[in-house]
């Protein structure tokens, strides 16, 4: 049985799982109004991918005996200055989320939660690669540039990046969750 601080815990997780969706479904549709089909469908695929970390943390607690919740979430920021601003955003979202997780293995150390702290392990993993992922995105944007068809260049970058990173994931026999 879910101790109840750490149902809590894991609850506000989801939270913040479901926040980043809607945050990252609002940064794709931003770039499809700008004509950045490469980005967009990035960050449409980002957007899932962060559900489906929320529907794996919901069915943890059910099956440990707990009671998920499916949160409110706020409208998310809708306008953008540029895909900067964008992939900035993303990397300060996955470093939050990153924290979140570790002060959540920090409570579940203190109160001897060896499962929660295997089913945690999982997602350690995972903010690792984002976190990476961002940065290795913001480089790109460095190097590229974004004057004349350098906005162009990375959109079509990352539309590429995109069939890789399905891909591999099609290759490792499924999504995230
Ligand atoms: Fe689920 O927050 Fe990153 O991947």
């Amino acid at each position: 049985m879910l101790n109840e601080k750490v149902e809590k815990i894991l609850n506000t997780q989801i939270a913040k799982e479901a926040a980043s969706s809607s945050l990252y479904l609002s940064m794709a549709s931003w770039c499809d109004t700008k004509g950045l089909d490469g980005c967009a469908a990035f960050l449409y695929d980002q957007a899932d991918e962060e559900r489906t970390h929320m529907l794996k943390l919901m069915k943890y607690i059910s099956d440990s005996g707990g009671h998920a919740r499916v949160p409110s979430i706020p409208e998310p920021q809708f306008q953008f200055r540029d895909v900067t601003e964008i992939f900035s955003l993303v990397l300060k979202s996955e470093m939050h989320i990153s924290e979140s997780i570790h002060d959540i293995i920090d409570t579940c150390t203190k109160l001897r939660d060896y499962t929660t702290l295997h089913f945690l392990q999982w997602y350690v993993t995972e903010q690792h690669e984002e976190e990476k992922l961002a940065r290795s995105i913001l480089d790109k944007i460095e190097i590229i540039g974004l004057k004349g068809q350098g906005l162009y260049l990375f959109d079509k970058d990352m539309a590429g990046f995109q069939v890789a990173t399905e891909m591999k994931t099609q290759e490792s026999g499924g999504g995230a969750a």
